[in-house]
């Protein structure tokens, strides 16, 4: 049986509940206790060396980083509705749209969502905040033009990025950027898929 070692409040972990939810693939979920710091400590050092959840464990094969090991089971799996179609240049797009998701919306995301939740406000490095707020509004606006003739960002169905927003996009409130309307409607039709309900509980 597969092995998830997860948070229930990661939203990287998160993706890869959604993601083994859709595909219906068993697995056990291991908690680690953040709040204790258990990430930090031996014995789950030796899985993960960089301290994070999650971690997933196939055998004696051990692999972290949501997108790796989602990718490895769509690979593994061969399902025939595969994320990534045949064809080279969809599998190339949907790489760098994979790669945008981080870069241009999660971690600028995370540099508002830690700060607002964790910080009291005069310790707020508020250029950095509006600097990322600013980043993820331009990415919004690069989402609404394709979402203002699809229903979904890739091959316009519900897929492997759908599943990667998802935990994050229920924090774009609390951002302060304006969320352009068709992406808001894709939000809305994301966090009502079953599988995402299942694993936010909204
Ligand atoms: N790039 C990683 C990010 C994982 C990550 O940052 N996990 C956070 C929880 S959401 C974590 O484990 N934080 C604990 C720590 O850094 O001490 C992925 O996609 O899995």
């Amino acid at each position: 049986m597969y092995k998830l070692f997860s948070h229930p409040r990661s939203p990287y972990s998160m993706r890869v509940h959604i993601y083994l939810r859709y595909r219906n693939i068993p697995y056990e979920t291991v908690t680690v206790a953040l709040d204790k710091l258990e990430n930090r400590k031996r014995p789950y050092l030796q899985i993960n060396p960089y301290g994070k959840v999650p971690t997933f464990q196939d055998g004696d094969f051990v692999l972290a980083e949501s997108v790796a090991i989602i990718r490895y089971l769509e690979e593994k799996h061969g399902f025939p509705n595969p994320f990534f179609s045949e064809d080279l240049q969809s599998r190339a797009i949907l790489n760098q749209d994979i790669n945008r998701c981080e870069s241009e919306f999660c971690f600028p995301g995370s540099v508002v969502y830690f700060a607002k939740k964790f910080l009291p406000e005069e310790k707020w490095d508020e250029k950095r905040m509006k600097d990322s707020a600013k980043r993820m509004g331009r990415h919004l606006d690069i989402l609404e033009g394709i979402l203002e003739s699809n229903d979904y960002l890739h091959e316009n169905q519900f897929g492997f990025l759908e599943v990667l927003y998802a935990p994050f996009i229920k924090n774009i409130p609390m951002m302060d950027i304006k969320i352009p309307l068709s992406v808001e409607n894709w939000t809305k039709r994301v966090l009502t898929n079953g599988c995402v309900k299942e694993v936010l509980g909204e």
